[in-house]
């Protein structure tokens, strides 16, 4: 474990120029602690899911420069909230062998940063009429202390990192989809008309729960009907009608890394005949997709193929005449990076290589007749191709069938 953050920030200490340095922010804690969630680029260098810290990583005279910042144990605080992380244990998860307390943080930050060029901090993205976030203020204070600084966002030095993918990233991926897949079939087998899409929600979180997972990766998607025409649709309040198709857009996160996944089902157990034309036709795409995948390829070319097939089916479907309105039905791109976030650093237009996990998610949405499917896996690109890790998650039309009966 401590192995791959080494490595992690060897890289990063490799991609730095002299005097230049990566300033890392932990996010802050939420008042309900199991509520935690960490910044993803702090725990990817440093393996810790602390709240508050900072880490700093520089290079002077191409030496590196490592410190580690965290919370002090306040004594008449202990008896409430327990006891905090100490710098030993610290060591022992992250192999940072440097560390200070947060109130020694600025006197010792501003001593190494006067000397260097260029800072990388986790700014992030935030919209101008959102508050200032830590690391932002922190990027004010340094460019009005020290003006020669420059201060850059670090996704940049990550993209490369973080969109390649080792063993251990996988199995926690893989531990992820296969919880995700469990509820997914637990759902399969219990929703019935009648039922509210939160219904099924509560399955997805008590499998969660009951494999000690905390999190997941993002919220729900439980959409009935003409509500899965509805993109981001996360109200999951609605009666799921009798004969409808039932769409699931859901993930389980496994130390912090996100399963997505998509299903769309027959409430009744049988599709109708059109449900089942529609159906085949996004299965078909999306196994299509799949099998395009491999080292080399690029996003932009699975999208170019999935709209080129969407056209075709649309056209079948009686839905568009013009292949040129494809659009009123498919409206979005065929997957993006899957990792620590679900939509994970990657660009959309990347070229593939092994390590990187993506999505193939085609779907069609027909709101004037209620019906919207989507179907989604997650897929490691190989050596030799593909390894679609969602494979066991059914999504044949008589596997579905049999099941949701
Ligand atoms: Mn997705």
């Amino acid at each position: 474990m401590i192995q791959q953050f080494l490595e992690r920030r060897k890289k990063i200490f490799n991609q730095l120029q002299d005097k230049e340095a990566i300033v890392v922010f932990a996010n802050a804690k939420p008042s309900y602690p199991r509520n935690f969630l960490q910044d993803k680029n702090f725990f990817y260098l440093t393996g810790l899911n602390l709240p508050n810290a900072v880490y700093f990583f520089g290079k002077q005279n191409d030496k590196p420069i490592e410190m580690l910042f965290i919370e002090r144990n306040i004594p008449e605080m202990v008896v409430w909230e327990g006891a905090k992380m100490d710098k030993e244990e610290a060591t022992k998860i992250s192999g940072i062998e440097r560390i200070s307390y947060l109130d020694e943080f600025e006197r010792k930050i501003g001593l190494n940063i006067a000397s260097l060029f260029k800072i990388f901090v986790n700014i992030g993205f935030n919209n101008i009429d959102k508050p200032l976030t830590k690391p932002q203020v922190f990027v004010n204070k340094v460019k009005e202390h020290f003006p020669h600084l420059t201060a850059m966002d670090l996704t940049k030095l990550m993209v490369p990192l973080r969109s390649i993918k080792s063993k251990w990233e996988v199995e926690q991926l893989q531990t992820a989809i296969d919880v995700t897949g469990a509820a997914i079939n637990k759902i399969y087998q219990t929703a019935q008309a009648g039922m509210k899409e939160y219904e099924l929600e509560a399955i997805l979180r008590f499998h969660t729960t009951k494999n000690g997972l905390h999190h997941l990766g993002f919220s729900p998607i439980i959409a009935t009907g003409k509500n899965a025409t509805t993109l981001h649709y996360e109200e999951n309040n609605a009666k799921i009608g009798k004969n409808e198709l039932v769409l699931l857009d859901v993930g389980v996160a496994c130390n912090n890394y996100s399963a997505d996944i998509s299903r769309t089902f027959p409430v009744s157990g049988t599709f109708t005949k059109r449900q089942k034309e529609v159906y085949t036709e996004v299965l078909a795409i999306n196994k299509k997709i799949i099998t395009m995948v491999k080292p080399g390829i690029g996003m932009k070319e699975l999208n170019e193929k999935t709209v080129e097939l969407i056209q075709k089916s649309l056209i079948k479907l009686k839905l568009i005449k013009d292949k040129k309105n494809y659009q009123k039905y498919y409206m979005h791109s065929v997957g993006h990076h899957l990792g620590l976030d679900t939509h994970d650093l990657g660009a959309r237009d990347s070229v593939l290589g092994i390590g990187n996990v993506i999505t193939v998610e085609p779907g069609i949405y027909i709101a004037e007749e209620g019906i919207g499917v989507r179907i989604e896996d997650d897929i490691l690109v190989t050596k030799n191709g593909y390894k679609n890790l969602s494979e066991n998650i059914p999504k044949e039309i008589d596997a579905l069938e049999n099941l949701c009966k």
